[in-house]
């Protein structure tokens, strides 16, 4: 039992036109407007500089040719709210990377991308190769070892702080 070809053909149509009208409702959706609740968030971001004191900061020197590095030493938050680091980022790369190393099931160490890291309340970080660590990606050219490169970090809240970072051979 079939369908003659142009009957079959306008069902198809219909079927299409039908089928259709929902995918666009979503794509519309796609479209609208910062909900009300996200543009007072933002409203609400400061501006301000992060109380945070930072010792031993390091960027790992690397051979010209490797285009990323990670970054190591201390963060103390001198304020009394925890601190939620968001981002690192760099004149000389492209971006930067927060991240955590895990022991795995099977007990290898693994590191994988985070979103955030936490300084907290007049507690500190300790960013070393072992742990947490934050780096940096797509150097857009060879480091030099002694030199000081200013990375700036951000917090969820929109504060920054400019940290200073020694290229150091590990
Ligand atoms: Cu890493």
């Amino acid at each position: 039992m079939s369908l003659p070809t142009s009957r079959r053909m306008l069902l198809g149509a219909v079927l299409m036109t039908v089928l259709g009208l929902p995918a666009l409702a979503q794509h519309t959706d796609h479209a609208m407007p910062m909900p009300a609740a996200t543009a007072q968030k933002t409203a609400q971001k400061s501006t301000g500089t992060l109380p945070i004191k930072s010792m031993n900061a390091t960027v790992v020197a690397v051979p010209p040719i490797i285009t990323e590095t990670s970054v190591f030493g201390t963060l103390m938050n001198t304020g009394k709210t925890p601190i939620v680091i968001s981002g690192v980022s760099s004149t000389v790369a492209g971006h930067g990377m927060l991240m955590v190393t895990r022991k795995s099931v099977g007990g290898m160490q693994g590191m994988s991308m985070t979103k955030t890291l936490t300084i907290p309340a007049g507690g500190k970080l300790v960013l070393s190769d072992t742990g947490d660590h934050l780096m940096l990606m797509k150097l857009k050219r060879p480091l030099k070892v002694g030199e000081t490169l200013t990375l700036t970090l951000s917090a969820t809240d929109g504060r920054t702080f400019a940290l200073k970072a020694t290229v150091r051979k590990p």
